[in-house]
């Protein structure tokens, strides 16, 4: 079973909107394998954010990333990885399709409400960040 990790944003923290996203998550089937609520450090948040570090937008990014408490978790679920990325929406919120989380809960490029790895690679990575082995919980 494939694995993905999961972010939802400080704005998306700061309007309430932590349920509405794991309600999608949910409803499509996907199994929630960790979760907690976190202040990212600076340090974090450049890590998460490393494929980006020569783009002009790095620091506003980080700067964001760092602006409030975000959610973090694993889901599960087979292709989940592409599965979570459709639900989500384009990177662009302005471009986002109506129906995917980004569609209908944001407008702009920044403050896109959620993050998702986009790669098995990414996944490894990222999920590391916040999370220990230990951290994951099986079920049925
Ligand atoms: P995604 O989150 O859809 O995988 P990435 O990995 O290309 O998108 O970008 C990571 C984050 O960087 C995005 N979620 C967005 O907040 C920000 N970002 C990407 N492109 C831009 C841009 N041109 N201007 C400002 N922020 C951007």
């Amino acid at each position: 079973m494939e694995r993905t990790f999961v972010m939802i944003k400080p704005d998306a923290v700061r309007r309430g909107l932590i349920g509405e996203i794991l309600r999608r998550f949910e409803r499509k089937g996907l199994r929630i394998v960790a979760m907690k609520l976190v202040r990212m450090t600076r340090r974090e948040a450049e890590e998460l954010y490393s494929p980006h570090k020569e783009k002009p937008f790095f620091e506003s990014l980080v700067k964001f990333a760092t602006s409030g408490p975000v959610v973090v978790m694993v889901l599960e679920g087979d292709s989940v990885i592409r599965v979570v990325r459709n639900l989500i929406g384009a990177t662009d919120a302005r471009k986002a399709a109506p129906g995917t989380i980004r569609g209908d809960f944001a407008n702009d490029i920044e403050k896109n409400v959620v993050h998702a790895s986009d790669s098995p690679e990414s996944f490894e990575r990222e999920h590391r960040i916040f999370f220990k082995d230990d951290e994951f919980v099986s079920y049925e």
